[in-house]
């Protein structure tokens, strides 16, 4: 394990005014992406999807530190036979790779999920390396009970999956990989700000007494989380202000300083959203770790819909892809404005 390479890599993950873009849907979940939009989830449709995106400038370069890819994609090449990972590093842009097998029902535990994902990861991972990927991602995915139901998640969900995380971390270092530690405690639902606090505290604080027990370096690492939010079916939704502030006060209570940065996952918020909170933060706080996005959704929803498969739409597609990676990357820095939604990329 190179320590110092690893830590220059998650320096370069978060470094100003960039962030990473989470292009690694699984075929299953780009299909209901490509259903928004009428398309047929096929190899060709899901490479020029993806090619079109790293093939966007500026927003390549100036904005995207890292593109998070799928097994497919990794090994994918753009229409004219040139490597997708060389178009992503011919940017100055990083290849990751997805790494787990998805998240999978935890046995005897009704609503709740382990991610698998670990056997032959050791080897799986010395061939992403050889492929070009320099840092790796895997997603615990944690679920709130509805209803006020506090038996979700249980203790046994988080403890199996925070063990998982670390496992998977400690590998990734050991091949030279700096792993993305993705506990994920999803928006769906009808719980509160405090609900989600709590739930994501108890995550984060398990996770990095996993990661310490089990030897993972932090300043070789990057922690994705959620931002502590109300569920998306409470009728009493916290203001961007509160899901700032008290995202703010959970994180600086759980992530050591030695981490050398954060990139929020969107989760399901819409665009503007995501590109608000994460400004909001980064005005308002001044913390040990930079914070910016790695969004799969809130990057790519609105050149999807711009594209609508259409080749026709790629230059529009490659327009919306530009101003959403713009002011993402702005709103890294703190310096986004809602009205700078009205500019063109
Ligand atoms: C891109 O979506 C990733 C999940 O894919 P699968 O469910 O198909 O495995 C997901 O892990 C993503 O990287 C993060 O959740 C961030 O994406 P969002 O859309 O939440 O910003």
């Amino acid at each position: 394990m190179d320590l110092d390479q690893l830590n220059e890599i998650a320096c370069a993950m978060v470094a100003p005014g960039k962030g990473l873009l989470a292009a690694d849907e699984s075929t299953g979940t780009i299909g209901k992406r490509f259903a928004s939009i009428g398309l047929d989830n096929t190899p060709d449709n899901r490479r020029d999807w993806r090619e079109m995106l790293f093939r966007t400038e500026p927003a390549m370069s100036q904005h995207i530190s890292g593109v998070i890819l799928y097994d497919e994609t990794i090994r994918q090449s753009a229409k004219d036979g040139t490597a997708l990972t060389k178009l992503i590093t011919d940017a100055g842009s990083i290849p990751g790779i997805k790494v787990d097998m998805g998240a999978k029902p935890l046995a005897g535990a009704e609503g709740e999920t382990i991610t698998e994902g670990l056997d032959g990861l050791r080897d799986r991972l010395a061939d992403y390396h050889e492929l070009g990927a320099r840092f790796a991602k895997w997603r615990a995915v944690i679920n709130i009970g509805g209803n006020g139901d506090e038996s979700v998640p249980s203790q046994y969900c988080i403890n199996t999956n925070m063990h998982a995380l670390a496992r998977y971390a400690a590998l990734c270092q050991e091949a030279n990989i700096v792993p993305i530690v993705e506990p994920e405690v999803i928006m769906d639902g009808d719980h509160t700000i405090e609900r989600c606090y709590e739930v994501t505290e108890f995550a984060l604080k398990t996770l990095y007494r996993e990661l310490f027990d089990q030897g993972v370096v932090l300043e070789g690492t990057i922690l994705k989380p959620n931002m502590v939010i109300s569920g998306t079916r409470n009728d009493d939704r916290a203001s961007r202000e509160e899901v700032a502030d008290m995202t703010v006060q959970c994180l600086a209570n759980c992530v050591p300083a030695a981490v050398p940065g954060i990139a929020f996952l969107s989760g399901g918020q819409s665009d503007e959203e995501a590109t608000e909170h994460l400004t909001i933060m980064n005005e308002a706080y001044d913390l040990p770790w930079p914070m910016t996005f790695s969004y799969g959704r809130a990057l790519q929803a609105a050149p999807l819909k711009a594209w609508a498969g259409k080749a026709e739409n790629y230059a529009a597609a490659q327009a919306a892809f530009n101003h959403r990676a713009r002011m993402n990357g702005l709103a890294s820095l703190g310096e986004y404005k809602p009205e700078m939604e009205k500019e063109t990329a």
